[in-house]
């Protein structure tokens, strides 16, 4: 079952759905270890994997193909998104944030998950999974909202004023999101900047956004997000490498 967290709605057609009741009982036994449907470039199944990586916990990743989805993936969820994650007591994790979640809330021994329930962070999550998420699409891919009213480019500049520009200014004070030290929202948002920065990258260079470009690199280079990039083969459940 699923709600929408207070303060965390939307436009009704973009609202996000966050869980907060137990995931459903399980009916039969899951794998030994949890499982997670992924795709490589898909910028929610980064996040989690990232987010599995940094709480360490062990995994196997099945790579799916968009276009022609597992059986074993629509048996567990109807809607099919990736990531999914299976646990091994049976339960399933349907959403991005959810898994990370599990990752990373307990124990948060770093504080991952409890710098990402800031209220500015919770803002940046929204925006970002709503409105930035949605220019985003327009902007990169045209060719798939032939009804849109608003230019590609107007969907660009929209997208820079919903997230980047408060990006920049909260990346001028402080190294990351969560502050002096990285949270789940730093995870979170990262993707779907880096899907930004490379539909023009001459552009992207030249934006006043300096903070967010050096958080961005940063990133990119990172052993976590290297580690999350690992290439899996087109067939079958294997043993995501950790850190
Ligand atoms: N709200 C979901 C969104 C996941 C999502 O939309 N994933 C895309 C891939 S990037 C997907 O699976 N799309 C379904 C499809 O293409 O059939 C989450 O946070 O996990």
């Amino acid at each position: 079952m699923t709600a929408t967290t207070s303060g965390l709605s939307h436009r009704a057609n973009l609202a996000i759905q966050f869980t907060v009741t137990p995931h459903p009982p399980p009916t039969t036994r899951g794998p030994d270890l949890p499982r997670l449907y992924t795709f490589r470039r898909c910028p929610y199944a980064m996040r989690a994997r990232m987010a599995l990586l940094q709480a360490e916990r062990a995994f196997e990743a099945v790579e799916v193909s968009l276009r022609d989805k597992p059986a074993s993936l629509l048996a567990l969820s109807s809607k099919a998104t990736v990531p999914v994650l299976q646990l091994p007591d049976g339960s399933v994790i349907e959403e991005s944030w959810d898994i990370m979640r599990w990752a990373l809330a307990a124990p948060d021994a770093q504080g991952w998950w409890s710098r990402a329930q800031l209220p500015a962070n919770l803002d940046l999550l929204q925006r970002n999974d709503g409105d930035f998420k949605h220019h985003l699409d327009r902007w990169k891919y045209p060719q798939r909202y032939a009804n849109e009213t608003l230019t590609p480019d107007a969907h660009r500049d929209s997208a820079l004023e919903v997230l980047l520009k408060p990006l920049e200014a909260r990346l001028h004070s402080a190294p990351w999101l969560g502050g002096a030290t990285p949270c789940a929202t730093d995870l979170a948002v990262m993707p779907f900047v880096r899907q930004f920065a490379a539909v023009e990258p001459e552009w992207f260079a030249t934006l006043d956004l300096q903070s967010v470009r050096s958080w961005l690199n940063g990133w990119l280079g990172s052993p976590l997000f290297l580690a999350c990039m690992h290439k899996l083969p087109a067939e079958g459940a294997t043993r995501f490498p950790l850190l």
